[in-house]
Parts: C-alpha cells; structure tokens; sequence
C-alpha cells in the first residue's frame, strides 16, 4: 500500500466547488426551516462559500444558479469573490420555474418556449463571460407525465438542435455540462434521464460537451462507480454534482449514506486518471442543508470528499493488478477493501496543519466566531431558490 506521504501530492490539489445554493435556506415541499445568520445576497453566499475554502483550503470556486444569483454586475460580483480568495465557478442555468416552462423548455413543441430557453442560455453564457467561469451547466425539468403526453423522440430531436443553439454560442474555452436524471419533476419520461442520453446529445454538439453526473440522480442499486468509469473511459466525464442519497434525489452530505460508495466511485475517479493536473473533470457539491448548519454542512462535504479520495489513493494498484490477474478473487478484493478500512484522519489532520490549516476544520470554524458574528448582523435570509 501506498505510504500517506505518497498521496499528498494528488491530496493537495484536489478542489471541490460549492454550490451557493447550498448556504441558502432550503427544505421541502412540506417546509422550508430559516435560520439564523443565512445569506441575504449572493454576495453573502460567496463570503460564506470563501469560508469553507479558509478553514478546509479545499474549496476554491462557487457555482451560481441564475436567475436565483442574478446580479446587475458581475465582473463587480467576480472581483468580490477574488477578494474572499474564491473564484466563480459553474454557471447553472434554471428553466424549471417559469410557468411558460409546464410543458418542456428546450424540448417544448412551441418554438417560441423553445427559443426563450435558448435565449436564457445565452444569458448565462454572457454571465460567464464576465465571471470568468468555464462550465454552463444545464439540468432540465423536461418530460412528461403519462405515456402518450409527448412525443418521445420529437423531445430527443428539438432537444438536439436547441443544444446545438447553445454551444454555438460558447467560447472556446468554455464548456456545456448537459446533467441527467432519472425522474422527478417528470415521472414518466424525463428528456435526458441517463448518462447514455446525456452522452449521446453531447457527443453530437462536439468536444467541448460532457456529461454532469449527479450522484443523486440514479435509480437506487445503481452501479455508480461504472458509470464513472465508462464515461472516463469516453473521455466525457466533464463533472460531478456529488451529494449522497437514502431515497430520492435527497441532496445529502456526500459520504453520509454511503461513504463505501463514495470511496468506490473514487477508486474509478482515481483509476480514470481523473485527479491529474490536466484532467478535464470538475467536482462539485449540490446539495441542500434542511435542518443542519449550512457552513459546517459543507464543511464537513468537502472533508468527506477528502478522506474517500484518500482512501482510494491509497489503494495498492499493483499488488491489485497482479491479484486480478492470478484470478485470486478474495485477494483482490481484501486488497480494495484494506484501503477503505484505513483510518486517514489522523493523518490527514497532521498534513493539513503542516499546510497551515487547522487540523479539525469543523472545530476551527466552530471557535471562530464567524456563525455568531453572521447572526448577528444578518436578518432575514435568503431561501435556496426552491419555490422563491
Ligand atoms: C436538479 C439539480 C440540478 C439543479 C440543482 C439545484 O435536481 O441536481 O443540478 O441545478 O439540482
Ligand atoms: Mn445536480
Ligand atoms: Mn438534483
């Protein structure tokens, strides 16, 4: 097995972004709990965003969603953030919450929904012009209800062709993220409800279209960590929404359902090459904290992250090639399973204080201050976006 001191290299350059949504208050559909010291602008957002990145070093960027982020300003918004020590990230686009949207946006028959979907793309694409941001993300409510609503293959076809509209209009060093899901809002046909859809419509638009796989977003027993390694495999990866789930599309602290399947799909990120300094692979958070602290919430994600891709780094890749090889199953198995068992938190703690963090970030950011002094000063917070 790889000694610790090994893996810190890779260690060191890992970088999760976080979601702004995430510091918002957010709920269900049955409520949504406010709490005290939440973000009342997205400039809030971003400050508490650049917090997790102080007390972890491991969160340098910040996704927004627009319009739920929108700003008059965003070249003033982006050097906002490079104050806090952050960057802006993924620029998520929303067709999901305009009425004109009921029946599909980039896949409506009308052409004129069609075209209003498109034109909000573009949008986003000039937003991130000015934020500085490589990846436009697009997640799609669309589908259908009941078999016969629509016509499946005409949604696949308009999908197609209003995607072609919008990677048109990308810069060449910027990127189209297309995410897939498999149900809900939709719950007969969802428009793009698989990495097989996602990655067909991509293909077609060209180099600069990948996949986005959400880790909440697949039937439960899914092989996740296959996915990932396909998708490496075709070179199409182009980022993770991770989050974890029991049920649904939960939203979750990634690693708290399931922390063995995180470790595994890191196996397959790690295996994919995916954690090299030219990888194309963006990691994010997307989720939501309904009832507990939204900072440590994240916090405490991104450490999760951290400790799993520890634990795959440190599996023994030759003596596990070698086990495959010779057909010796157990061995082969014991020899991932030995990784996963490895306790890294000790060590993971010394190495973050030889790089002048605190050990335990979750007991840092608790001594220091920052909740109460946002209580205090902030009244009134923000809601995620859902239903505002
Ligand atoms: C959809 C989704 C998508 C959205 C986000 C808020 O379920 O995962 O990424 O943009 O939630
Ligand atoms: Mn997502
Ligand atoms: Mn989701």
């Amino acid at each position: 097995m790889p000694t610790f001191d090994q893996i810190t290299d890779v260690l060191s350059r890992q970088a999760i972004e976080l979601p702004s949504w995430a510091f918002g208050n957010s709920g269900t559909r049955f409520k949504v709990f406010g709490t005290p010291g939440t973000p009342r602008t997205v400039q809030e957002k971003i400050a508490d965003a650049a917090t997790v990145h102080r007390f972890t070093g491991l969160a340098p960027s910040v996704a927004l969603h627009i319009p739920w982020d929108a700003v008059d300003d965003y070249a003033a918004l982006r050097r906002h953030a490079e104050d806090l020590g952050v960057s802006l990230g993924t620029i998520n686009s929303n067709t999901f919450q305009d009425d004109v949207y009921k029946f599909g946006s980039l896949t409506h028959t009308d052409a004129a929904v069609r075209q209003q979907a498109i034109d909000h793309h573009l949008t986003c694409v000039d937003v991130m012009d000015a934020t500085g941001s490589q990846d436009l993300k697009i997640w799609l409510a669309d589908g259908t209800n009941y078999p016969g609503q629509g016509d499946l293959r005409g949604r696949q076809d308009r999908l197609a062709e209003s995607l072609a509209a919008i990677y048109d209009r990308l810069g060449p060093e910027q990127r189209l993220v297309l995410e897939y899901k498999f149900f809900e809002p939709a719950f007969y046909a969802t428009d793009v409800p698989d990495w097989g859809t996602s990655y067909a419509q991509v293909n077609a638009l060209g180099d600069r279209a990948m996949v986005c796989l959400d880790t909440g977003h697949h039937a439960p027993g899914t092989n996740i960590e296959f996915i990932v390694m396909q998708l490496l495999r075709l070179g199409k990866l182009g980022s993770f929404d991770f989050n974890s789930r029991f049920y649904a599309d939960d939203d979750l602290i990634v690693g708290a359902a399931d922390p063995f399947q995180l470790f595994r799909i890191l196996v397959e990120v790690v295996r994919g090459g995916a954690l090299e300094p030219d990888s194309p692979v963006a990691f994010m958070l997307d989720q939501c904290h309904n009832v507990e602290a939204k900072i440590p919430g994240q916090i405490r994600s991104v450490l999760n992250v951290q400790e799993a891709t520890a634990k795959a780094l440190l599996v023994d890749t030759e003596a596990l090639t070698a086990a495959q090889e010779a057909g010796d199953v157990l061995g082969a198995n014991g020899i991932v399973m030995d990784a996963f068992w490895t306790d890294v938190r000790a060590d993971l703690a010394d190495w973050r204080g030889s790089r002048g963090l605190d050990g335990n970030p979750m007991a840092a950011f608790a001594a220091s201050g920052y909740q109460q002094q946002i209580e205090s000063e902030r009244v009134g917070g923000q809601q995620a976006g859902w239903g505002a």
